[in-house]
């Protein structure tokens, strides 16, 4: 009978901590890093959601919930794997990612479906790996974001991808590139014209930490306004990053013209972990004129920031914004704080 309840005392020891007692066979128990739902074939699910608050005098200060994303990846097998990314944030949710990518080798991957057109190496930043709170004007603006002729696509259309990278020289050194045909008329709709468009973008890692690249795009495009009319949509932007120790930086340049309108914008951002993987020091500045043709009408913002990082899974961005027009001045300077919950 003693021995019975020695017995039941200890498996219910085991259930309550797990961690404590080695199992029977004497291992250590184990903690998977990442838990696998598994369906037909094994799935990655994670997600991050950022909430804010701003003070900003062009809008009425508050919170709001800005992202809530849930992405989903898996492996097929023979080379074959997928994303899907749905926003749930806003009024209504909306699909982001839809992909199905073959992978040949690391030279090669075809990837098709609706995704980030390889344009701008802040456009492929990840928004919960952003070191500012926004994107730069000038990548909202041409890159099929908040301010582009074609509407805020997210940085995304539909299309065909090849993409690969390929090591030389030391270690970390290598080159990368990507090259697509999408339709030019952003996600979850269908082409408004019969003409492709083509992006591309190549980058070069002469030494570990140094990225140089430029990128390509060249299409058309047609407003509903005018469905008749096909116009020119071309973007062409040059790229630099640089990271060692706890010292980033990153500058781009990128211009464009939508029909007869040239524009052009750049961006250099400076950034320095005080404290390692905990406390970040961030400045940017960032220019845009939407159009080269009329004096007077550029825009820039500096920003001023810190990023506060609690684990892996949580952190806060503090930002203040200096906003600056070269025609009349707009009360228009912004602080923003962000928290981003990922998993
Ligand atoms: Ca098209
Ligand atoms: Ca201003």
């Amino acid at each position: 009978m003693r021995t019975t309840v020695a017995i039941e005392l200890a498996c219910v020891l085991a259930v309550l901590c797990p961690g404590a007692l080695p199992s029977a066979a004497g291992e250590e128990a184990v903690k998977p890093k990442e838990l696998a739902v598994t369906a037909s074939k094994p799935l990655r699910l994670s997600g991050y959601i950022n909430a804010r608050y701003r003070d900003d005098p062009t809008i009425h200060d508050g919170f709001d919930l800005r992202r809530a994303r849930l992405v989903l990846r898996g492996d097929l097998g023979k080379g074959f794997d997928f994303k899907l990314q749905a926003e749930l944030a806003g009024s209504a949710a909306k699909l982001l990612d839809a992909a199905l990518g073959w992978r040949h080798a690391d030279a090669l991957k075809v990837t098709a479906g609706q995704f980030k057109i390889p344009f701008s190496q802040e456009n492929l930043i990840s928004s919960n790996k952003l070191e500012t709170v926004n994107r730069s004007q000038v990548v909202e603006a041409l890159v099929a974001r908040g301010r582009d002729v074609i509407g805020n696509q997210v940085g995304r259309d539909i299309g065909v991808m090849a993409s690969g990278t390929a090591p030389f020289g030391k270690p970390g050194a290598g080159v990368d590139y990507a090259l697509g045909v999408f339709n030019g008329s952003g996600i979850n709709t269908t082409d408004t014209n019969d003409r492709k468009d083509l992006v591309g973008r190549v980058v070069v890692r002469p030494v570990e930490g140094l990225s140089i690249g430029g990128s390509g795009y060249s299409g058309r495009f047609t407003l509903p306004v005018a469905p008749d009319r096909d116009d020119l949509r071309r973007r062409v932007g040059g790229e630099i990053a640089y990271q060692k120790g706890p010292w980033l930086f990153k500058g781009e340049y990128i211009s464009g013209t939508d029909a007869h309108v040239d524009r052009e914008g750049w961006y250099a951002m400076g950034c320095w972990f005080a404290i390692p993987s905990t406390l970040q020091a961030v400045a940017k500045y960032d220019a845009y004129d939407p159009n080269t043709a009329v004096s007077g009408n550029q825009t820039s913002i500096a920003t001023l920031g810190a990023n506060v990082i609690f684990s892996p899974s949580a952190f806060v961005q503090l930002n203040y914004e200096r906003k600056d027009e070269a025609g009349a001045e707009i009360a228009n300077d912004a602080v923003t704080v962000q928290l981003t919950l990922q998993f």
